[in-house]
């Protein structure tokens, strides 16, 4: 067996034996209520999920495996001390639950190498799609066809025992996520390059590659694409992608089906679909004001107009967080540092002054300040990446580090197939005690 499943195997079956002792010995512990604000109210704030690749603080932000943004940069590995952590590192993380080295990160690096190969007809569906097919449901295309060489199904197909469902998954794991800057740069290309497609560089880093992939091949761009991928990889369990992988994953579906039920989820406008929301309400914005140079005014007034219309401003609120998403902290140094006279990056900046003291006068709303798809757009336009279509592609790269990860403990854990009860209307008025006017 290769080394880093001798090692994630010798940890995690110990820390499986205390999981399995929490559902045997433990299981009436009481850790909350369930309110019928809770059913209705998208169940936020059930503690329901059991996840250990990174934690959300409402305050604070997301750490991953109890680190921090800020101390990730310092802490993981990079190709030089100004460049950002390589998302190699990341994933290593998540998976065996302690910092990589530069070796380590090395491994897993050659490891996707290694196993970057797609398909043909993996192309052959991309290319049968129309170019204007929206770009993430031309990758979830990709995705699935790669189905047929799922190391999960023929190892379960061959009776493999229970015990050892972590093994596949971990190879079919490290196979989709090494082949997924392929896929999605073939899926730029396809859509917006008239199908001219670029080869991958074996000598490039898993960021470095995409960017490459897609036609990009300055070192700053590099350094975006292991900013992109690293800040977007996880952020805990709840969230519609995280959580969609997971649940499809507790019926023993293959890893590949796994993720594109997940990224489907991420396709929504609430979710990550919200990177190109945010550009293309900008753009609307300056073509309706005819400027492109908007006052803080200007932008209040768009601000009130979208929310008359019933619509939300997109890349603000989040479902847990309270404060500035860290993420949007992370884009915003980011772009001070390379970019500071951008005049995208001027109205955004404009944008985060103007928009939190508008949403927090609306009572409703939990959260008024930006999340991370606030400010993702606008650095990938400064390098000329424009089509905003592509931006939840990116996301979903992203995505796959800590949803994938976090399988792999979930068949490590042996954790059963999910089957939450549900109830009719008479059951939760008949609990509320409420006389309705209507009969159901
Ligand atoms: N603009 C306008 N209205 C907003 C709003 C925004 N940015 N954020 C929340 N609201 C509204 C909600 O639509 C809801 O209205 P109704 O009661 O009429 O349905 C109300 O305020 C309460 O919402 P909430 O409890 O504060 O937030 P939710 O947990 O329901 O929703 C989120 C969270 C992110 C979907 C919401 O803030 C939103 O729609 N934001 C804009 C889209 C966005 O940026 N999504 C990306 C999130 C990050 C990610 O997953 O990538």
């Amino acid at each position: 067996m290769e080394q880093i499943k001798k090692k994630l195997i010798e940890r995690a079956l110990a820390k499986a034996e205390v999981i399995k002792k929490l559902r045997t010995d433990f299981g009436s512990v009481v850790i909350g209520e369930v309110t019928i604000g809770h059913v209705l109210s998208g169940m936020k704030g059930i503690v329901s999920l059991f996840t250990c690749t990174s934690k959300l603080d409402p305050e604070e932000g997301i750490r991953f495996r109890g680190y921090s943004i800020p101390e990730l940069q310092n802490l993981l590995p990079k190709i030089s001390p100004e460049d950002e952590p390589l998302p190699e590192g990341l994933f290593y993380l998540m998976l065996m639950d302690e910092l990589p080295t530069m070796d380590d990160v090395m491994y897993i690096q050659n490891e996707w190498i290694r196993r970057s190969n797609v398909p043909k007809h993996v192309f052959d569906v991309i290319d049968a799609l129309p170019p204007e097919t929206h770009p993430m449901n031309q990758f979830v295309a990709g995705i699935i066809a790669m189905t047929g060489s799922s190391r999960f199904v023929k190892a379960y197909d061959a009776g493999v025992n229970k015990k050892d469902y972590w093994d596949a998954t971990y190879e079919e794991v490290m196979d989709l996520i090494a082949r997924i800057p392929r896929v999605a740069s073939y899926v730029y290309r396809h859509a917006y390059h008239n199908d001219h497609q670029i080869e991958p560089d074996p000598d490039l880093d898993w960021s470095g590659n995409l960017a490459h992939m897609m036609g990009y091949d300055n070192e700053e761009v590099r350094r975006l694409m292991r900013l992109y991928l690293f800040l977007h990889a996880d952020h805990e369990g709840g969230n519609v992608s995280a959580h969609t992988t997971h649940l499809v994953g507790s019926a023993l579906s293959s890893p590949y089906q796994s993720y594109a039920a997940g990224m489907l989820g991420l396709a929504g406008p609430l979710h990550g679909l919200a990177s190109q929301e945010v550009i293309k309400w900008i753009f609307d914005m300056i073509e309706e004001l005819g400027t492109d140079n908007p006052s803080k005014e200007q932008i209040a007034d768009y601000v009130r107009k979208t929310l008359s219309e019933g619509r939300v401003v997109p890349g603000y609120g989040h479902a847990v967080l309270r404060k500035t998403d860290p993420r949007y902290v992370a884009q915003r140094e980011f772009a001070l540092k390379y970019m500071p006279e951008d005049k995208l990056f001027q109205i955004v900046s404009n944008i985060y002054e103007v928009v939190p003291p508008i949403l927090g006068t609306i009572g409703k709303i939990q959260n008024p300040w930006p999340n991370v798809d606030a400010h993702s757009g606008v650095l990938l336009l400064h390098y000329g990446i424009k089509e905003f279509e592509f931006y939840t592609v990116f996301f979903a790269v992203s995505r796959a580090l800590g949803v994938l990860a976090q399988l792999v403990w979930d068949r490590i854990c042996g954790l059963p197939i999910e089957r939450p009860k549900s109830q009719n209307a008479a059951w939760f008025i008949q609990k509320a005690g409420l006389d309705s006017p209507v009969k159901f």
